[in-house]
């Protein structure tokens, strides 16, 4: 249910279900975190780059799966999505998602539990429990307010009103917008320079920013200190400097 290929540093998983609109299935949910401890388990992986196959990027649950059963929400959510979202924060390299159309439901959340958000035109974000009478899960309660702020991340969860491409780029939902023809190659063109970028160094801001959204100032100094003391024992670093002082272009090879 999902593509998996590795090319000039950067992985692309492609959520590949098009005619559901790549809509999570409980196999996708396992392909998507064995995708992920393999890019970070592999040297060659400096970047990930997530995208739909088709018009969609995700519309969430595949509600077939689920309509007319009884199901256990929460064992539901504990087991099948909050090891994605998990998984995708435990990985210690740039995950970019390539929104390539619609994110809704969990679609949304996994875009939002991305670091990076890139949109083509013709991408739109819904965030859409409440039309089915549930809550923003899979970190949407999470991760919602964090990017866009308190006041509009309660209208959308309130509301589920679509929000274009434009409209999330305004509200820095989203990092770019590109062109729907050209979309696929200016995502895989982002994703490789950022591949080319000190990959330990990128890492550790990971780590240590969203580490910072649930610490004190003196705590996220001091682990500031710490994660500085691992970049800066990195060949990159030394490169970076090395390269500064030389006038010339760093090569930095992600150790
Ligand atoms: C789909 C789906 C879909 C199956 C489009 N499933 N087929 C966690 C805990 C436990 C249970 C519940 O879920 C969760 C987490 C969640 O994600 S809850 C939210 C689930 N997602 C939704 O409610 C979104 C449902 N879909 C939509 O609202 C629309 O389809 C969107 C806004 C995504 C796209 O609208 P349109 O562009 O107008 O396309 P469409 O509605 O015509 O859909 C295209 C096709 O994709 C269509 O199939 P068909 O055979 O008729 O062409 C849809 O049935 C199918 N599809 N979403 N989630």
């Amino acid at each position: 249910t999902i593509l998996y290929e590795v090319a000039e540093g950067v992985a692309v998983v492609t959520l590949n279900r098009p005619d559901k609109f790549n809509a999570f299935t409980e196999v996708m949910h396992k392909e998507i975190v064995a995708a992920l401890k393999e890019a970070q388990k592999d040297d060659a992986v400096r970047c990930i780059l997530l995208t739909g196959a088709g018009r969609a990027f995700n519309a969430g649950q595949d509600l077939g799966e689920v309509s007319g059963e009884d199901i256990d929400f929460g064992g539901f959510l504990r087991k099948r999505y909050n090891p994605m979202i998990l998984q995708l924060q435990k990985t210690e390299k740039p995950i970019v998602a390539a929104v390539n159309g619609v994110a809704a439901g969990a679609g949304m959340s996994l875009a939002l539990a991305c670091d990076i958000r890139l949109a083509s035109e013709k991408a739109s974000f819904v965030n859409a429990f409440v039309s089915i009478g549930l809550v923003p899960d899979s970190g949407g309660c999470y991760f919602l307010p964090r990017i866009v702020g308190i006041g509009k991340a309660l209208e959308l969860a309130m509301t589920g009103e679509k929000v274009s491409a434009e409209e999330a780029l305004r509200i820095g939902l989203v990092n770019k917008v590109y062109p729907a023809e050209s979309f696929m190659e200016e995502a895989v063109a982002y994703a490789e320079k950022l591949a080319a970028l000190p990959t330990r160094g990128i890492g550790l801001i990971k780590r240590t920013m969203y580490k910072g959204l649930e610490m004190g100032l003196e705590e996220t100094l001091d682990y500031e200190a710490y994660a500085q003391e691992v970049a800066g024992s990195t060949a990159d670093h030394k490169e970076g400097v090395a390269a500064f002082m030389e006038k010339r272009a760093p090569r930095f090879t992600g150790r």
